[in-house]
């Protein structure tokens, strides 16, 4: 009888017709759903900033200083494409207030530069490139404009209206349309050069906004603003919370509470969205040129965002000529050949799959639904079961360290807890090994874990908002990544090189040449007393793969340096080559004196925040001055959303003791100093 009564129950449930779960609100609209199936797609970041090697121009750059040599956004798209990106998103205005079209509304564009005699139009070209090759394409339009002299009036609203309504009348369906909530308040605003703050839930009319983007755009998802689609997730880093609800509480995204998790107990759909640039700034830096992230990073970042049910804008700063560097497009398409590799095979396609509940009995949410590869297929329990095992039962035995897992979000967002287990022998089980939390599911949740054989593998449900309905479950046996190293050196000049696999060996050259595999095997730390280069990569033994080669270019250490200011311990945070240590300034102190212990002469320095979770004293603004007088003086732009070394050049300067001064903090009463390093001549 035991083993008959699930067959009656199918029986039953083949006879009658069983209902779908009802949804758990909120749920996705149709826009967002469609958006949410992108998953990956990208930025750039391109204007005036790349020319003048700014994050963030103050508004008063000539028109004239933009002029690409050989500018090609065939070349951008087709790399993208390659990279497996969906879409492009293009700064038509970032925060200087430059466009890249020719807006009919202000000179200040691509109309007064020499690129194309003025004729250009980037916009154009790029939404035309992005169909040709059939990817999607949308605008990001900053809010803020440090150009305009109207900015805090009545009269800018109205330009800033009239520009959106250019960009979505003439180019194209789009897909996504960013409002940027940056608002440093001081810009150039038509020589006033001051300081305007306004209030940007009211100041900039985003309903009506909202308004004109649904009635042109219609397929747009709306990032930002009162009135948004899709959220922040609350940093620049590359990734969304182990614990993602698709919800948070109230309309807009300007009351979130919590952008990384979102809410629980969120009354309104609002996916979230990882926008994270492959180097350290937006725009591009030629200094930034080795600073790419790594492949690792890079398929970290994927893990942490579309493996945690968020989509990944991800960022590529133009360079100057026209194109996305040869660097970064050889690293994003190794990046999607990577993940091409970890998925290549799927292995619960042929697997057996059983379920302790199905909803009515009925083959239409049998377990089978998750792995039929069909996305609009599910797995559903009955009323009022809000737990269930979901086991997977190989033929033979199979090596596995990734599961793929996705809930029907139409229905509504509903997992908030669950336990992945594997089994050798179908009796015995055990949980995987992996450093994520596994709570929420949402569209799409990806967990690597340390590979095991087994015959069987399980996952147990164990909270859910509602009855489960699972559409997709996929396991993969991905091939080991052959990480770079890490290269960190200490403020005594001692280098440490670090690989993420164990079993990998490290080969290095400290001459500026690349290793191979012929290259000095590391065994130890070693010194590097002066400026140098350190390149390295890890190699595995048994197949002889390598992995790509690591560089950091040194100048001097300063660990011999003292800081008036600060205790040894504290001090020598400063030098230590390790960004996650930082000191502080003593509270109310706002300028450190660091002597050098002998002459030098200086053509730079560089400082990084703290830019731990609960980290604060963020420098915005700073003031160096040495043996007395001022070396260099300006702002860190965008520091506070990307906490990044930052560096600042000077002709070259004779001198011992420097003056470090924080003229302005983010927050917090005591500048952090995560590091500090100087360059030299
Ligand atoms: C931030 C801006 O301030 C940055 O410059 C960049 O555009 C980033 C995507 O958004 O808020």
């Amino acid at each position: 009888m035991k083993h008959l009564f699930p067959l009656l129950l199918l029986l039953a449930g083949a006879c009658s017709r069983v209902e779908a779960p009802a949804p758990v609100g909120p749920v996705p609209d149709a826009r967002q759903l469609a958006w949410q199936r992108l998953e990956t797609y990208a930025f750039v970041h391109y204007g005036l900033n790349t020319f003048n090697d700014m994050e963030w121009g103050y508004g008063n750059t000539p028109a004239s200083t933009f002029d690409p040599a050989a500018l090609d956004c065939d070349q951008w798209v087709r790399t993208l494409k390659a990279a497996g990106m969906k879409g492009v998103m293009l700064t038509a205005k970032h925060h200087d207030g430059f466009c890249l079209w020719p807006s009919a509304y202000t000179d200040y564009s691509v109309k007064s530069s020499p690129w194309r005699d003025g004729k250009g139009d980037l916009v154009r070209e790029l939404s035309d490139a992005c169909r040709r090759h059939g990817l999607r394409f949308g605008i990001y339009l900053s809010p803020w404009d440090r150009h305009h002299a109207e900015y805090g009036r009545e009269a800018y609203v109205e330009y800033f209206h009239n520009q959106m309504r250019e960009l979505l009348t003439n180019y194209g369906p789009l897909f996504e349309y960013w409002f940027d909530g940056a608002n440093g308040g001081d810009g150039w605003y038509g020589g006033a050069d001051e300081r305007r703050s306004i209030d940007a839930r009211s100041y900039y009319r985003y309903e009506e906004a909202r308004e004109t983007i649904r009635s042109l755009q219609p397929e747009a998802v709306i990032f930002g603003g009162t009135c948004a689609d899709i959220r922040w997730i609350g940093n620049e880093e590359g990734w969304a919370g182990q614990t993602n609800w698709s919800f948070v509480k109230g309309a807009g995204d300007q009351n979130v509470n919590d952008f990384t998790h979102g809410e629980r107990d969120g009354d309104h759909w609002l996916p979230g969205e990882v926008d994270v640039s492959i180097r350290p700034g937006w725009f591009y830096h030629p200094r930034e040129d080795t600073q790419l992230k790594s492949l690792s990073q890079l398929v970290d970042i994927y893990y942490q965002s579309v493996g945690r049910n968020a989509n990944l804008l991800l960022n590529f700063p133009v360079d100057r000529s026209g194109r996305i560097a040869a660097a970064d497009s050889a690293r994003i398409v190794a990046w999607r050949q990577t993940l091409d590799a970890e998925f290549a095979h799927e292995l619960l396609a042929g697997a057996d799959v059983e379920a302790d509940n199905v909803r009515g009995g009925a083959r239409r949410f049998a377990p089978g639904r998750t792995t039929d590869g069909n996305w609009e297929s599910y797995w559903a329990t009955d009323d009022g079961v809000t737990e269930g095992v979901l086991t997977f039962r190989f033929e033979a035995p199979q090596h596995v360290n990734r599961l793929l897992l996705q809930e029907y979000i139409p229905l509504g967002q509903r997992v908030a807890r669950f336990a992945v287990e594997w089994s050798g022998d179908d009796r015995e089980w055990h949980p995987v090994e992996t450093g994520e939390e596994l709570t929420t599911i949402g569209y799409k949740r990806i967990i690597r874990f340390a590979g095991v054989t087994c015959r069987a593998l399980r996952v147990r449900f164990e909270e859910a908002r509602g009855p489960l309905c699972i559409c997709n479950v996929e396991a993969y046996d991905a091939p080991v990544l052959l990480e770079e190293p890490r290269i960190v050196r200490d403020g005594s000049g001692m280098v440490t090189l670090r690989a993420g696999d164990r079993g990998a060996e490290i080969r290095y050259t400290t001459d500026g040449t690349q290793p191979d595999g012929s290259s000095p095997r590391y065994e130890a730390p070693f010194l590097l007393p002066d400026k140098g280069e350190v390149r390295a990569l890890v190699r595995d033994p048994q197949s002889g793969r390598m992995s790509e080669v690591a560089a950091r270019r040194f100048d001097i250490p300063c660990g011999s340096f003292r800081v008036r200011e600060l205790e040894p311990g504290e001090q020598a945070k400063m030098f230590d080559g390790d960004v996650t240590t930082a000191a502080y300034l003593p509270r109310g102190l706002r300028s450190c004196t660091i002597d050098m212990g002998c002459e030098r002469s200086l053509t730079g320095f560089a400082y990084t925040p703290d830019a731990g979770r609960w980290g604060s004293g963020v420098v915005t603004h700073y003031r160096l001055l040495l043996d007395g007088r001022k070396v260099a003086e300006g702002e860190f732009s965008n520091i506070v959303n990307n906490p990044v070394e930052q560096l600042v050049e000077f002709a070259p300067q004779r001198g011992r003791v420097l003056r470090f001064e924080a003229c302005a903090l983010a927050s917090g009463d005591a500048p952090s100093i995560a590091e500090f390093s100087v360059r030299t001549e």
